[in-house]
């Protein structure tokens, strides 16, 4: 009786045990199954699970083991000078492509550059499965060896299991050497290199948008193609992307020089930048409120900012194109990375600057090419009819009077239809540019803060010569001019604010002993001390008591002391006409 008890228990407590170990590996196992088979979980939720990457002691596990140090021109970033009798070539070079291609010409595809991160950067270890990428890089009439050492760096410093593609799109250039030899170059990376070619100018646009549609990849990066990725720039990017496919991740950008070929850090080790703008929509950085910052636990993590740039960026392909990519009505160049930037962030995504990933930007003198054919359809420059796209889609009523404001030639503009942008806004439950402001970009105004109206604006005629008050291009400090009135605006488009700021674009026009000059507006002010008398027509300077006026004889602007009678103190606001 006792055994068979004991025996009955035993089984009992046996069957029990199993049960146990059965109920364990199917609660353990569940998850797991659940994570193999459900696709339909890739919502952010579910991403943000992923692994985090990890600081650890040793060497991170993207980074390289040995740096092979080389010598020759432009090794190590340093600047390569050429001789004396190549200055015509390098001049020739220069004015056609608004760099030093000669100099490029001379330094390996495969240069070292210094290693510009912060220390801590070599120490992570990020996901091993990070999703297939494409690199994009769009270009039109390049230099050649600018443009492959930027395919070479790319092959050379990316994991070769995460670089699916290079795709290179060419916005039709028309130089000899970017046809059939670029397509027999680029052979020897045996389809690692794709090149595709648009069959008219699209400008850089809408070529980033076909290089998004035509890419393999899961995530794609944008390049310039005048670009050198440093060390083990790629993983760092992705890790957040593959935690949450709404996040677009930026690497900091050092610069190039564009004579000498010096790759130049962009700034020191501890202090952080993020991208915004000021009311007329150029791009400015400035270092990271705290508030941020705070958020991490190690200074080189991701932190978040309101905009981009523009040229260097990591995005989830798909979401890039739920998106809708960029507005196809923005034409060749200017005010995209706002519109990305804004669609991103109003729409329930965000951006963030990552710290361990560097590349170099080849900062040209100047803009070697023109806008081709789209741009002659155009009324108005190109560049402000694209930021009026993008403001009238994604600002608020009272911020667009900020941007009208700073560039009130802008209102005539026709940008075109944009019912689709505003439709696509609704679809995607976007929220407006008050929550953006308040959440993300807080800190323009401390920069920037709400613009007053304008009291008045145009040229500013003198009421003695006929002629206008005129930047003659020269930017600040320097004297103000009067120049023959020209009716186009730009260096003569001045502006009364109701707060007495007189301004030019986002300069102000100051005064003191030497004349009257173009000035930077003192960072956060939008006041000013002058008072424009309608009456009498005369500019008063509220500090000094003394009125502008125009030297009969030399020209030369200075203050004087008030005389309503003088036409020398006159002055006529003249709006601007569109053309
Ligand atoms: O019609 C064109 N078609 C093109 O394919 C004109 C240009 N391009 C190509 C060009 O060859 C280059 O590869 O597009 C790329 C960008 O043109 P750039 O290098 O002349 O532009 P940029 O560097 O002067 O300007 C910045 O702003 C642009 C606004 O539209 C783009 O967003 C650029 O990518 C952007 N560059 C950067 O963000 C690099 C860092 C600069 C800073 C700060
Ligand atoms: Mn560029």
């Amino acid at each position: 009786m006792v055994v068979s008890i004991v025996g009955r228990r035993t089984r009992l407590v046996r069957i029990l045990i199993i049960a146990v170990i059965a109920l364990g590996l199917i609660f353990f196992l569940m998850p797991k199954m659940s994570q193999n088979y459900d696709n339909s979980l890739v919502g952010s939720k579910y991403l943000k699970e992923r692994s985090k990457p990890v600081l650890v002691t040793n060497l991170g596990n993207f980074e390289p083991k040995e740096v092979n140090k080389k010598d020759g021109p432009g090794e190590g970033g340093k600047p390569h000078y050429l001789r004396d009798d190549q200055q015509n070539d390098a001049d020739e070079s220069e004015s056609e492509y608004g760099m030093n291609i000669a100099c490029s010409d001379e330094i390996s595809l495969d240069r070292n550059i210094p290693d510009t991160r912060m220390k801590e950067c070599r120490h992570w270890n990020y996901p091993t499965d990070l999703p297939k990428t494409s690199v994009i890089i769009v270009f039109h009439n390049e230099g050649w060896s600018v443009l492959l050492r930027t395919v070479h760096t790319v092959i050379n410093r990316s994991p070769p299991t995460v670089l699916e593609e290079v795709l290179l799109v060419d916005d039709y250039s028309d130089k000899e050497n970017l046809k059939s030899d670029l397509d027999n170059y680029i052979e020897q990376f045996n389809g690692k290199v794709r090149l595709i070619r648009n069959t008219e100018r699209e400008g850089l646009i809408r070529t980033r948008s076909r290089g998004a549609k035509e890419a393999k990849g899961e995530v794609i990066v944008y390049l310039d193609a005048h670009c050198e990725v440093n060390v083990n720039w790629l993983p760092p990017l992705l890790a957040p992307i593959y935690r949450d496919r709404t996040v677009m991740t930026v690497p900091i950008i050092d610069g190039i020089d564009h004579k000498t070929f010096e790759y130049r850090p962009v700034y020191g080790d501890s202090r952080h930048y993020r991208g915004i703008f000021e009311w007329g929509m150029l791009y400015k950085e400035n270092e990271v409120p705290d508030r941020e910052l705070s958020k991490r636990s190690h200074n080189s993590e991701p932190y978040k900012s309101p905009t981009h740039a523009g040229g260097l960026f990591a995005i989830n392909r798909q979401y890039f194109l739920e998106l809708g990519a960029y507005d196809p009505g923005l034409l060749v160049w200017g005010g995209e990375n706002f519109e990305l930037s804004f669609k991103i962030w109003q729409c329930g995504g965000s951006i963030e600057w990552v710290p361990c990933s560097r590349v170099g930007h080849v900062y040209r003198g100047f803009m070697p090419y023109n806008f081709g054919k789209l741009a002659q359809k155009k009324k108005g420059p190109l560049i402000t009819i694209n930021y009026k796209r993008v403001i009238e889609t994604w600002f608020d009523e009272k911020y667009k009077e900020f941007f009208y404001t700073r560039e009130p030639m802008a209102r005539f503009y026709d940008m075109g239809d944009i019912t689709e942008q505003k439709y696509l806004k609704e679809r995607l439950k976007c929220k407006n540019f008050d929550w953006y402001m308040e959440n993300v970009a807080y800190d323009v105004y401390e920069k920037f803060p709400e613009l007053p109206p304008n009291l008045h604006w145009g040229e500013l005629r003198s009421g003695a010569t006929d002629k206008c008050l005129d930047t003659l291009g020269h930017g600040p400090p320097s004297l103000m001019a009067v120049q023959h009135c020209h009716g186009y605006g730009n260096n003569q488009l001045i502006r009364l604010n109701a707060k007495g700021q007189l301004g030019i674009g986002e300069r102000c026009i100051e005064a003191d002993s030497q004349g009257i000059k173009l000035a930077f507006c003192r960072l956060g002010t939008v006041n000013g001390p002058w008072i424009y008398d309608e009456g009498t027509h005369t500019l008063l300077h509220r500090v000094h008591k003394k009125c502008m006026a125009l030297h009969p004889q030399t020209s030369h602007l200075s203050l004087m002391p008030c005389d309503v009678n003088n036409t020398y103190q006159q002055w006529y606001f003249k709006q601007i006409q569109p053309r």
